[in-house]
């Protein structure tokens, strides 16, 4: 019977935690805790107990956990059931009574180079709650037995994104075809363990999973969110978080909204004051802010080592003030407007007849292309009010002749839909109705959707009538709205097979602090990444309600802010299990679990919430 240890280990030194671990396989041996942690750790678990209500159908006489060391009394059940994964896998088959416990012996086995990688990221998130080693070892090695086993394998039919993951009381095996595969079977994976496992520190907890098997891959390709930097700027910090926050959730791409009237956020070599002039100010008067060119290449790079691909977004010919304030000669007028910290939209655009902009476009564009080894460029192309239709029609031709010239496939927002088609293009079709013959034409003719409806996508609107921030223009979205609709069949005239995916756009003209992202993104993110990921034959309400609920404690966990929506039965929970969390006037301290939450808290700043590391 394995122990469970009483009280968890100091943390591990980060800089060790981080990465693929180096450490001679079966080296376990960490510092000896102070009594502090001790009773850290005890008081974490009661916290957690309390935090993580007994599943629904699941009897509250389960015995206590373990609280010694090795005996022969039962090991207690899974609090977590295999079918509570957000987004809900393809397939899951539960086995009763064949639950793992991950015990601190257990070690990371890989098959496969590539797996490695994985490897090293799946031990950076288990081992700060649990303060278990977790050495990465060989799965040729025979010790340590019982762990988790890592397998890419070609041959898996599992599809480029698809796993499959079997719990049994000797272990836990992922398997997959692709390193992208194992990464989300081991979102899964970790989805699986008890709540307590966010908690930037130690928690003695009983590490159980559920017995069984999920055979797991996605509906749509393309599965996304969009954070507007342009309006608000983010740092860097920032950014990595929401990537660890999209990873969660299976999603797969970052739009970034680089540029608009408020700010230009991307140094552009050839056009410097794009960013130093372009990129002083923002919404409200703030000083703004741009990412260098590497902060960019690391946005990407930590994007990539999570399976996701960076979106850029140069919004064009319109949303340009902050590009004609530091270039004046692109104006129509040839004269730079002063800066704009307003949020009007539609007033500005680049002169369409001026060869200059095209020099410009073209600069941009190509700098943007080079350091982007994803394959799209979003060229925007909305609500360029003052641009003539014919105008505006040539503009958007050539600069879409422009990205094909990089090599990059063009993603305009569906205003580019009259234009003439260029191979392989993709519209993001923001509509709040479901008829768009313009878009359905455009699609006839080749191109494909990305679908963001205004009304069920957008989550820079308001939850409810009195959420603190956010936009109503496309009415409230709740959780219900967010998840009720079908990517597949929502637009009218255009076949599922024309749809690459969805994604969720959080433009930030209110939002201005990284609490405040999480707050309009959590929980109505998960409910996008579901329709994105989940066939749609798992699409159920009452269902999706019930398996978010648990997510609720896991966010706490990790110091995210989020909205308590009344829609959602969180389970109930008393004050926070780390002392970190204590710090952070979240949800927590709220004394009604199931009142709507409409304060938002303060920022997470990194004092009390953790920035993402390097690797995790
Ligand atoms: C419309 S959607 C915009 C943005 C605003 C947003 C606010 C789109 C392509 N353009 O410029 O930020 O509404 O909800």
């Amino acid at each position: 019977m394995p122990a469970v240890p009483t009280a968890a280990p100091e943390p591990l030194d980060p800089s060790r935690a981080a990465g693929v671990d180096e450490r001679e396989p079966g080296h376990h041996a960490l510092p000896v805790h102070e009594p502090a942690a001790a009773e850290l750790a005890r008081a974490a678990t009661r916290a957690a107990d309390d935090l993580l209500a007994p599943p629904s159908g699941a009897s509250d006489d389960r015995p206590a956990p373990p609280s010694g060391a090795a005996d022969d009394r039962p090991v207690p059940p899974a609090r977590v059931r295999l079918g509570d994964v957000v987004p809900a896998p393809e397939r899951v088959t539960p086995v009763p009574g064949a639950d793992f416990v991950l015990t601190p012996d257990a070690a990371i086995r890989v098959s496969g180079d590539d797996a490695r990688a994985v490897a090293g990221q799946l031990a950076a998130l288990l081992r700060p709650a649990t303060g278990y080693p977790l050495p990465v070892t060989d799965a040729t090695r025979p010790e340590p037995a019982g762990g988790i086993t890592l397998t890419l394998a070609a041959s898996a039919d599992h599809g480029p994104e698809g796993y499959r993951l079997d719990v049994t009381p000797d272990g836990v095996r992922i398997e997959a075809a692709t390193p992208a595969g194992l990464f989300h079977g081991v979102q899964t994976l970790r989805q699986l363990l008890p709540a307590t496992i966010e908690s930037p520190l130690p928690v003695a907890e009983h590490w159980a999973l559920p017995g069984g098997s999920i055979t797991d891959r996605p509906r749509f390709s393309y599965r996304g969110a969009m954070l507007d930097v342009a309006r608000h700027f983010f740092g860097v910090p920032d950014v990595l978080r929401v990537i660890d926050h999209l990873a969660r959730y299976k999603l797969n791409h970052l739009h970034l909204h680089l540029t608009d009237d408020q700010g230009w956020r991307i140094a552009i070599d050839s056009w410097p004051r794009l960013a130093e002039v372009g990129g002083a100010v923002e919404v409200g008067g703030g000083p703004g802010g741009h990412y260098t060119r590497d902060d960019y290449r690391r946005i990407v790079a930590y994007a990539a080592e999570r399976h996701v691909t960076v979106v850029p977004e140069i919004d064009l010919p319109g949303h340009t003030n902050a590009a004609l304030t530091a270039y004046g000669e692109l104006a129509p007028d040839g004269v730079a407007p002063p800066p704009y910290t307003g949020t009007e939209v539609g007033f500005s655009y680049v002169d369409p007849t001026n060869e200059r902009t095209y020099e410009f476009v073209a600069d941009v564009l190509g700098e943007i292309a080079a350091l982007t080894p994803g394959p799209w460029l979003h060229i925007g192309g909305d609500e360029a009010f003052k641009v003539r239709p014919d105008a505006y029609a040539a503009f958007v031709e050539r600069t879409q002749r422009v990205v094909a010239a990089t090599g990059k496939t063009v993603v305009g927002w569906h205003q580019i839909a009259p234009v003439a088609h260029a191979e392989g293009r993709v519209l993001q079709w923001w509509g709040t109705k479901g008829e768009d013959p313009v878009t359905a034409d455009a699609v006839h003719r080749g191109a494909r959707l990305v679908l963001s409806p205004g009304n069920h996508a957008y989550l820079d609107m308001k939850y409810a009538p009195d959420t603190p921030i956010g936009h109503d223009w496309a009415g409230m979205i709740d959780v219900r709205r967010a998840y009720d609709w079908d990517p597949g069949t929502h637009v009218a005239g255009v076949p599922a097979d024309a749809v690459l995916g969805v994604e969720a756009p959080l433009w930030t003209e209110s939002v201005t602090s990284r609490a405040e992202v999480e707050f309009m993104l959590f929980p109505r993110l998960p409910a996008i990444a579901e329709l994105g990921w989940s066939p749609r034959a798992t699409h159920d309400w009452a269902g999706f309600r019930d398996r978010l609920a648990g997510h609720g404690p896991r966010w706490a966990a990790a110091g995210m802010a989020f909205h308590r929506s009344p829609e959602i039965p969180w389970p109930a929970e008393r004050p926070t299990p780390t002392k970190r969390q204590a710090a952070i006037p979240t949800q927590a301290d709220h004394p009604t679990p199931s009142a709507p939450q409409t304060a938002i808290p303060t920022q997470t700043g990194p004092e009390e919430a953790p920035a993402p590391g390097p690797s995790a």
